[in-house]
């Protein structure tokens, strides 16, 4: 198909940018002050229709490890997201602020690449994505994905418990706090180049929510090893937290007894907090959280207390004075 056909599906633009919206303004002071040199580097890339999507870069490695075996434990309460649209409408900034970035992705080279292990470990070490994957008890599981936005999917991640690596890393008894670094490219992610946004992408999580047992490590999507614009070679997948802490393309993980400020509570923390759990009843500031859109489905649905998954991790949250658990 040659033409872009606004689908049902789709959400009004105006539902699908809140996120970039407003700019911390110390942010972006900061951000100005970093040089006028920059600014040749800030045109935003073109946007691509969900078609063009089928570009590939080079073919992965990993692919004769899928599909995994499914772990039944975790069940859907609704249809899989049709792989289409789960692979076409995606957030990625680092790729464009807008959802079709698919195209732009394949660009992010995906080998060699290496994750580092380091800060409050016992041994800091640099780890080889295909020799990661060889140690990692690898699996598949349906999980439910919530934006922020208020668009959601449930899709079929190939990966590893978060578990193993906190495992495989050894973190000293100080540890608290796990964060979370993206790539940093400004060659092959154009967005990159816009320099008010706190480059690179970092999350962060306590070390009781990365061993949660539902604390997930995605390397693969659709029984395929996963696309690039949803975080290849390996993103963060929490299900009961907004999709933002779900980071993408990781290349660092750092123990830490210090709580870690992530991307977009640098760049609005009135919106995007730490914990950042589902709760319907907690709006956005700017938006209503109670229910949500599937993607592929013109009902909204409503939207869960810990996006349906409170059973496995309510308990985390129940001591907790003061904190601002779900924005
Ligand atoms: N590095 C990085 N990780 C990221 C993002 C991003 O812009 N950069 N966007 C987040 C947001 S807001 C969402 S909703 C999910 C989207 O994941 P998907 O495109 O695979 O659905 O990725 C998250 N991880
Ligand atoms: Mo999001």
């Amino acid at each position: 198909m040659l033409t872009r056909t606004k689908r049902g599906w789709e959400l009004p633009e105006r539902m699908a940018t809140p996120e970039h919206l407003v700019l911390n303004r110390r942010h972006l002071l900061k951000g100005l002050a970093a040089g006028p040199m920059l600014l040749g580097g800030t045109a935003l890339i073109g946007t691509y229709g969900p078609d063009d999507a089928l570009a590939q870069g080079d073919p992965d490695p990993s692919a004769g490890l899928y599909p995994l075996q499914r772990n039944p434990k975790y069940t859907l309460d609704r249809p899989i997201t049709e792989e289409r649209l789960a692979t076409t409408y995606n957030n990625f900034y680092e790729f464009g602020s807008h959802k079709q970035i698919a195209k732009a992705a394949q660009k992010l080279p995906i080998r060699p690449w290496t994750v580092t292990l380091d800060g409050m470990v016992e041994k800091e070490q640099t780890i080889d994505i295909d020799t990661l994957l060889k140690r990692m008890p690898l699996e598949e599981r349906l999980y439910r994905m919530r934006c922020v936005e208020a668009w959601s999917m449930a899709v079929p991640w190939g990966g590893f418990p978060m578990k193993a690596l906190v495992d495989l890393a050894q973190p000293k008894a100080g540890a608290k706090y796990i964060a979370m670094t993206t790539f940093q490219n400004r060659d092959v992610a154009p967005g990159q180049k816009q320099f008010w946004y706190p480059w690179p992408y970092v999350e962060g999580l306590t070390i009781e929510e990365a061993t949660n047992e539902l604390a997930f490590i995605a390397t693969g999507l659709y029984g395929k090893p996963i696309p690039r614009q949803n975080g290849a070679p390996l993103r963060l997948a929490v299900p009961w937290k907004y999709g933002f802490k779900s980071i993408k393309s990781i290349v660092r993980f750092t123990f830490t007894d210090q709580r870690p400020k992530s991307f977009w509570e640098v760049v609005q923390g009135s919106e995007y907090g730490f914990w950042a759990n589902v709760n319907p009843e907690v709006a956005h500031p700017r938006w209503s959280q109670a229910s949500e859109k599937p993607l592929g489905s013109d009902k909204r649905a409503p939207t869960l207390l810990y996006n349906g998954y409170a059973e496995f991790v309510a308990h985390l949250y129940k001591d907790m004075k003061g904190e601002r658990l779900f924005l």
